[in-house]
């Protein structure tokens, strides 16, 4: 199995924690797609994440080559649905969504992913998705018939996590969900990442500058911002988040 990409993000993040901008495909037209992923490298983002919780558009396949053309950062795909998956980008984060107890998500997709992944040889980052409770329901929530954890339940979440890295996850992704009204607490990032030994990637609900540095601050190796980009149309922010995070010390 390849591991080009996972050792990259882990030589990254020895630096300082690092950004991962998420493109939604559907949101925009591949050519509108492709000049947000060159803005997002321009203001120092780490990585691009492409995907969502749904597909619509059939603009997918063209939209990661064009974007593999036009950037020189890793292009990870964070999958919906198994048919997400494209040999044009450069690793997939194989999500198994260890806080649901829905077999869809915790082993069918992947089993439909397999082929695919086997033909194409793209790089697969298995990463344990736990879902956390944000205020309000989201997409992967609904998408996926699972309960969030509590966001007072550090304990829970906790060994959610720990039960992923004894599994063999490489990474652990904490998850509010896209557009969430509060992003994943402070506290449980902190409770988390004091006792994980594998990456924790923290996502959802994350707005500002100062929000991306707390949750840096806090432990999180590498921090998902997807909505409030989609939202701009100024990107000084996407710097500032970025220079926020990478000016947090190991
Ligand atoms: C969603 O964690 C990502 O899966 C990003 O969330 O869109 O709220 O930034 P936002």
């Amino acid at each position: 199995m390849k591991t080009e990409i996972y050792l990259k993000l882990l030589e990254m993040r020895k630096k300082h924690p690092c950004l991962f901008c998420l493109i939604d495909p559907d949101k925009n037209d591949i050519l509108t797609n492709v000049r947000l992923a060159e803005i997002y490298e321009k203001c120092n983002a780490d990585a691009i994440l492409i995907g969502g919780s749904i597909m619509i558009e059939d603009n997918y396949e063209e939209t990661i080559l064009q974007i593999k053309k036009s950037v020189k950062i890793p292009v990870i795909i964070f999958p919906g649905l198994f048919n997400f998956v494209s040999g044009y980008a450069d690793a997939i984060l194989l999500l198994n969504m260890l806080s649901s107890r829905n077999p869809q998500v915790l082993i069918e997709e992947q089993v439909r992913c397999a082929p695919q992944l086997y033909h194409t040889g793209l790089e697969s980052i298995p990463t344990g998705y736990i879902l956390i409770e944000s205020g309000n329901l989201s997409s992967v929530q609904y998408m996926s018939h699972s309960l969030p954890i509590p966001r007072k339940k550090n304990d829970i979440a906790l060994i959610h996590a720990l039960a992923g890295q004894y599994m063999g996850m490489k990474m652990i992704y904490l998850e509010a969900g896209s557009g969430a009204k509060e992003a994943i607490p402070n506290e449980m990032i902190k409770y988390v990442a004091n006792k994980l030994d594998i990456p924790l990637i923290v996502g959802g609900g994350i707005r500002t500058a100062e929000s991306a540095k707390e949750k840096a601050d806090a432990g999180a190796d590498f921090i998902v911002i997807g909505t409030v980009l989609e939202e701009l149309d100024n990107y000084t922010l996407v710097k500032d988040i970025a220079d926020a995070i990478h000016s947090v010390q190991k």
